[in-house]
């Protein structure tokens, strides 16, 4: 078990790689908070599946844009299940939309959630951490859209270019107090975000040829090198990006 015993926080874990990433580090040996937005059904389905392995689960619901929600997430969970070892920032919206005439409400909503929902979150598990002297890693859920545009995404790649800035930033900031900090970068995962847009069946096979190993991408696929970046696997990497998407980044012609 590469996460035996340790407390793990993940944002958004109702659904798609967020909840998958419970369930992994659960499998892995963790007991698990989430922050999850919404639907309390869904929610349930993730602590339910955390239970599955014996280990403990608790949620909290709460919009990752409001500071607020970030402290009481952090001391909720440290009250329930003990101080973070690991945080994953997860949460993250994509409302696809052009750019010439993008809402400013869905521009600032996108950076709220995405980029000071991280920021918020990120800041509070590190001053936990900071303050119990045990360490700890933190990953944020960036993405292949940090290194590359989208025609449909112009308010959302700059959050993801700025959640991993903020891992690279962070891992300086936290090193010495035995904290890493990394980034995942996934490419097309199918999950909620994406669905309307990949209903599309030209732009899915498009993408989908893209990808030297032949598929999109399902939220485990994800989730796994999460739990890696997470263990003392990884202990010495730090300010890292790892790039989890089936090649799609290289495969230029
Ligand atoms: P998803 O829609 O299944 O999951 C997003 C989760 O974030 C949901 O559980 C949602 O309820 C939650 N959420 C949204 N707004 C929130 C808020 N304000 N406060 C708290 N929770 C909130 O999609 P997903 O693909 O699992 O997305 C997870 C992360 O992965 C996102 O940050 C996304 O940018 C990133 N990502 C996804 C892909 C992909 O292809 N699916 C690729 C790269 C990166
Ligand atoms: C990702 C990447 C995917 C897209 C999702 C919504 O970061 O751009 O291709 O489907 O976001």
């Amino acid at each position: 078990m590469l996460l035996e015993g340790k407390v793990v926080l993940v944002t958004g874990a109702s659904a798609g790689i967020g909840q998958a990433t419970a369930v992994a580090a659960a499998r892995e040996g963790a007991d698990i908070a989430i922050n999850y937005i919404g639907d309390d059904a869904a929610a349930e389905r993730t602590i339910v599946a955390v239970k599955a392995f014996g280990r403990r689960a608790v949620g909290f619901k709460g919009d990752v844009a409001d500071l607020e929600t970030a402290k009481a997430f952090v001391t909720g969970a440290a009250d329930a299940l003990g101080p973070v070892d690991v945080f994953v920032s997860n949460a993250g919206i994509c409302p696809f939309h052009a750019f010439l005439d993008m809402p400013v409400e869905l521009f600032e909503r996108t950076m709220r959630v995405n980029l000071h929902g991280a920021y918020y979150m990120v800041q509070a598990a590190a001053n936990q951490m900071v303050d119990t002297r045990k360490g700890g890693a933190i990953i944020a859920v960036s993405s292949v859209s940090a290194l590359v545009g989208g025609e449909y995404q112009t308010h959302y790649t700059p959050t993801k270019a700025g959640v991993h800035s903020l891992m690279q930033s962070a891992s300086i900031a936290l090193g010495r107090h035995g904290i890493r900090c990394n980034s995942v970068m996934p490419g097309a995962i199918l999950t909620d975000i994406n669905r309307e847009d990949l209903s599309d069946p030209v732009k899915r096979e498009r993408l989908e040829a893209r990808i030297p190993l032949g598929r999109l991408g399902n939220p485990t696929d994800i989730a796994d090198p999460i739990v890696f970046l997470a263990s003392d696997l990884a202990r010495y990497v730090t300010g890292a990006a790892l790039l989890v998407d089936g090649g799609l980044f290289v495969n230029l012609q």
